[in-house]
């Protein structure tokens, strides 16, 4: 039988993208200051391509009182709140962001971007200085590929704020779109698989038909995000599809599909995904490793960044 530790180790020679982790740790071991000066560097040059159609109203919404509290504060009130954010101090704003879906997080940081362009919310210090290290750390972000550098910035974000409960707390996230009408619908073609459960699982997440998505799944199945841990049954992926995978674009291109022992099948795919925020500007290389169970379920399948384009072709175990 498989476990959960066994199936996360399918196609073990995959080579993830290790450097965003270890670019997220010792981005989080700087100051306040420089984190947020860091962060303004690296989104003059990424944030520029940021694709504005994401930002639906909606989660707007959510976000809308505590930026409009932010955009009647001082300057000097205004910078100490985004400090307090980066400090993960206890102060009633960094209690709201913190039980804000990702996608509402990054709405907010994209809106005060904007008011710091126009001169609403208070610019990074003329002249500041990046601390030795902020400036390896940035130049660290600049050395690698786009799909990363988007990943970095959303990292260095979606841990701000102060979580008493330490994410156990109630989530406000934006509503579920309806799913695209079957009518336009578009089916993926992978080169080298026809396992209709991998063909279904691109189709339905590019459809964000997430009831149908989540009945690909055996009740204990798990999915592992990129640098998490197993997300485990089907109640917290069903959760985790509705609150964090709207709009996503999965390109899978080829894959590899051969038996694993006990009439489990796995299956590896690499190919591209496109995020909402940045649409098909930046193409983040992904892998697929799906493990099926002989009903052709999914018990395990992880998504991980990839270190390199030529991981996309990389299918040895
Ligand atoms: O502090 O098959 C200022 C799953 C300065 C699902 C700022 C998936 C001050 C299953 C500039 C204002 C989801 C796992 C800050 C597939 C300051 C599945 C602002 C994968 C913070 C394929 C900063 C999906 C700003 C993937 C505005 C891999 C930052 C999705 C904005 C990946 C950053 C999506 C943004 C990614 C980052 C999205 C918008 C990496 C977005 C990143």
């Amino acid at each position: 039988m498989f476990t959960l530790d066994k199936a996360s180790q399918i196609f073990p020679n995959t080579r993830t993208a290790d450097v965003v982790p270890a670019i997220t740790a010792r981005f989080e071991r700087l100051s306040a200051e420089d984190q947020l000066a860091l962060i303004w560097y690296a989104y003059l040059e990424m944030g520029r391509t940021i694709t504005v159609a994401a930002l639906g109203a909606a989660s707007m919404q959510f976000a809308e009182r505590t930026l409009n509290e932010i955009k009647a504060m001082s300057f000097a009130q205004q910078s100490q709140t985004m400090c307090d954010l980066a400090n993960r101090a206890d102060t009633p704003i960094s209690r709201s962001y913190s039980i804000w879906s990702t996608n509402i997080k990054l709405g907010f940081w994209y809106q005060l971007g904007e008011w710091m362009n126009q001169g609403i919310v208070a610019p990074i210090p003329e002249g500041y200085q990046l601390s030795p290290n902020a400036l390896a750390v940035l130049s660290s972000v600049k050395s690698v590929e786009q799909g990363q550098q988007i990943t970095l910035l959303r990292n260095f974000v979606v841990d701000m704020g102060f979580d008493p409960k330490k994410g156990e707390s109630q989530r406000m996230a934006e509503p579920v779109t309806p799913p695209t009408p079957l009518e336009l619908r578009q089916a993926v073609t992978i080169l080298g698989i026809s396992n209709p459960t991998v063909s279904q699982y691109m189709d339905l997440l590019n459809a964000n038909d997430f009831d149908n998505l989540i009945e690909l799944f055996m009740r204990d199945g798990a999915l592992q995000p990129p640098f998490k841990k197993p997300i485990v049954g089907t109640d917290a992926i069903l959760r985790f599809f509705r609150e964090d995978c709207q709009n996503l674009r999965l390109i899978p291109e080829r894959g590899v599909e051969e038996p694993a022992g006990d009439g489990f099948t796995q299956i590896k795919v690499t190919g591209k995904v496109q995020t909402p925020w940045f649409g098909a500007g930046v193409g983040m290389n992904v892998a697929w490793r799906f493990l099926l169970n002989p009903e052709g379920k999914i018990y395990f399948v992880a998504i991980d960044l990839l270190a390199s384009p030529s991981e996309l072709l990389q299918y040895a175990r």
